[in-house]
């Protein structure tokens, strides 16, 4: 057991390290760097990749603390079978060739996670079709079999995916803790309204907190 205590919003958070998952979201080229996804919505990139080093340190306090770590992935099959004709058709980049291969498709150089978070060999990838990492993947599966009870966030979106996902995970029983200064979204309102959706009204969805916070509780 390695309890921690960390000073957070609405109220300090409790877990378990070794019952507690870091999920990083989405930290892919296609929504930090230029000529991604993100891009191809119209967004500027400069706050995505603004988190990458923060990230970079959270998940090296977490490997050097042996926390179960996750990576996740927005994408596609090359074929596009997987992905829905709604999200097709108001997102027609999806698929289409850009600087970084063809956008948001599994195998793409666009598609990876950016090299400073490069996942270690034992560590677990998500791929998923959607905004939330649980719909259709075995996130749940992944999670239940190794006595996962809580979550700690970092990632992009925060409005999108990260909430998205925060919101399936609080539904389904995990304690749900987002790192407001290793997240972000194209436009720093839609993040700090995130923030404020997840941990309002005694936490509906869950906690917030910043990763100084995190790590001093970490190395108490
Ligand atoms: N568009 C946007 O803000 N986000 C996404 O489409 N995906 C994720 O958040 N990863």
């Amino acid at each position: 057991m390695k309890k921690i205590v960390v000073d957070a919003l609405p109220f300090p958070y409790e877990c378990d390290l070794n019952k507690t998952a870091f999920i990083i979201i989405d930290m892919q080229r296609d929504f930090c760097y230029k000529g991604g996804f993100g891009e191809s919505l119209g967004n500027d990139v400069t706050l995505t990749m603004k988190i990458i080093p923060i990230v970079e340190k959270v998940l090296n306090v977490m490997r050097e603390h042996k926390v179960m770590i996750i990576h996740t992935r927005e994408g596609h099959d090359p074929s596009l079978k997987d992905c829905p004709p709604n999200k097709l058709k108001r997102f027609p980049s999806i698929g289409q060739n850009g600087p970084m291969g063809r956008i948001l498709i599994r195998g793409e150089y666009g598609h990876d996670i950016v090299d400073e978070l490069k996942p270690l060999p034992n560590e677990v990838i998500i791929d998923k079709p959607g905004k939330g990492a649980f719909y259709n993947t075995d996130l749940l599966e992944v999670l239940t079999k190794n006595g996962v009870t809580h979550l700690i966030f970092a990632g992009v979106t925060t409005h999108v995916c990260v909430q998205t996902t925060i919101r399936e995970a609080n539904d389904r029983g995990f304690d749900c803790l987002l790192l407001d200064d290793a997240s972000a979204a194209f436009d720093i309102n839609d993040h700090l309204n995130s923030l404020h959706m997840i941990n309002q009204q005694n936490g509906i969805f869950g906690w917030t907190t910043s990763s100084q916070k995190l790590i001093e509780a970490i190395n108490k």
